[in-house]
């Protein structure tokens, strides 16, 4: 099993800046969208709100405090034994308003005083331009991603990042799951990655395959301009990659899958292929979609093709054909009998990881790169301060055989394998501090209450020892 992963595997984990930095308004840092949205909970939808209430707590303005703690943070990381950590740059730190022309300098500063911390222990930062926290002044100046104006914004961003840390970051990537948008009928998830907010009468379908289209043009413009300052870089974009498994082996049910995922990939064809795919063409054809799509814009789709495919994995999906060939993802999931959930009602299926990373070699032929995986769960911080999360290892543990077995038995590319929220963050969905992910226990309850003191858990010397041994020592 030593054998399995190349030298140099990126071992490490993940995070967001605007889930766990906190510090909302310090260093000149603008307002992100992630500031306007309130706790919720599994059962209760995170708020949008258009001013900050007051009175309302929103969990992202404290995050766990890494802001002020990143030093003691990263040293827990490197005990671990990390060769990699994946966060954002927050857009609204470098341009507080987004369409400044000069960037915020004390932005910039933070970045590489964290930068330069990780390398000081041997750990290589892995950064995301955009992971759900535009500046909010994009959203009401603008529209967020719905104008075509955002490209030129995005790219000084791009421009900016590359220019100034192409020497602290060899990996980037552009848009962080930028399909879940798939889901237009979701408020939360067209907010988080396009800045939208429908008003009555929208057509949210298309709205969506236009911001997304502006979003991959933006992309494929950051590729070619992290490789104009240093072709050393390697961009790649992001995908949030839950396989849909069809419902049974009814023909209708099978071409539906297809469907289903073909819906949720495509944005994974067109950063890898540079062009889009033929059915989404006579989708939007059938749909009678005008989208703003321009020559020139296919030139750009095609220079900017992805250097890797960076992915998320937490979940599958089955989905049920019921008449209509057009993926509903709010409607046209069904459970799947074979595989158990966690406590947040996702799915818990170690093999679709195998299945995730033959998919994508298969159809993309890129290096992969798994930057997030893990479970969401309760953890207890017991009197003696210890957090007993076997739950958590034997999840990963059954991720990771599975990842090695792609790897070793079918022969699949991976750069690395992070985590998601390897020190407890606030979860993006519900906004909760006790949807928890980590290695490392944060004392800190949904309202931002506690200590904030930082505690490893089992998985700490359990993922201290995978690291150790390679991936052998499961
Ligand atoms: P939370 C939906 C489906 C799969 C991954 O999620 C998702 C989402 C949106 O929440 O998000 C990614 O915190 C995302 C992270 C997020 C993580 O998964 O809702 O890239 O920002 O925290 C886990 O449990």
């Amino acid at each position: 099993m030593t054998k399995t992963f190349k030298d140099g595997f990126l071992w490490g984990g993940a995070v967001a800046a605007h889930q766990l930095e906190g510090a909302y308004q310090e260093g000149g840092k603008g307002l992100s969208i992630a500031d306007m949205m309130t706790l919720g909970s599994r059962d209760q939808a995170r708020e949008l709100t258009d001013e900050i209430v007051p009175g309302t707590y929103y969990p992202n303005h404290v995050g766990n405090d890494f802001y002020h703690h990143y030093k003691e943070d990263v040293k827990l990381m490197a005990e671990m034994g990390f060769k990699a950590f994946r966060t954002s740059i927050a857009w609204s730190r470098i341009f507080p308003n987004g369409d400044e022309t000069a960037p915020n300098e004390a932005g910039l500063a933070f970045y590489d005083d964290l930068f330069d911390e990780l390398l000081k222990y041997g750990i290589q930062p892995v950064i995301t331009l955009s992971h759900f926290e535009m500046p909010l002044n994009l959203v009401k100046k603008y529209g967020g991603w719905a104008n075509r104006d955002l490209i030129t914004i995005f790219a000084r961003f791009a421009h900016v990042c590359f220019e100034r840390y192409h020497d602290k970051v060899k990996y980037w990537m552009t848009f962080n799951e930028i399909n879940n948008q798939t889901n237009y009928e979701s408020d939360i998830s067209v907010y988080e990655n396009s800045g939208i907010k429908f008003k009555a009468g929208d057509d949210k379908q298309k709205l969506m395959y236009q911001a997304a289209h502006y979003e991959l043009v933006a992309s494929a413009q950051a590729v070619q301009i992290a490789h104009a300052i240093d072709p050393s870089l390697q961009v790649g974009c992001m995908l949030a990659f839950c396989p849909i498994y069809p419902a049974s082996s009814k023909p209708e049910d099978i071409l539906f899958a297809q469907r289903a995922m073909d819906s949720r990939l495509y944005f994974g064809d067109v950063h890898v292929n540079g062009t889009y795919p033929n059915w989404l063409q006579a989708y939007f054809t059938e749909k009678g979609y005008d989208l703003d799509i321009t020559d020139r814009d296919l030139e750009i789709l095609k220079k900017g093709t992805v250097d890797y495919v960076a992915f998320s994995y937490y979940m599958s999906f089955t989905a049920k054909y019921s008449g209509h060939w057009d993926y509903r993802e709010y409607s046209d999931l069904v459970a799947n009998p074979y595989i158990k959930s966690n406590d947040w009602g996702w799915a818990i299926d170690p093999v679709g990881l195998r299945y995730a990373l033959n998919w994508m070699t298969t159809r993309w032929h890129k290096p992969l790169f798994i930057v997030e995986n893990g479970l969401g769960a309760y953890d207890k911080l017991t009197a003696d301060k210890q957090v007993h999360d076997d739950y958590r290892i034997d999840y990963l543990r059954d991720h990771l055989v599975q990842m090695e077995k792609a790897v070793a038995d079918d022969g699949v590319d991976l750069l690395g394998y992070l985590p998601w929220g390897c020190i407890d963050l606030v979860s993006a969905s519900t906004g909760e501090m006790k949807k928890r992910y980590g290695f490392i226990y944060v004392d800190e309850d949904d309202y931002g209450r506690g200590s904030f003191k930082r505690y490893p858990k089992d998985s700490f010397y359990w993922y201290k020892k995978v690291i150790a041994s390679n991936g052998a020592n499961l």
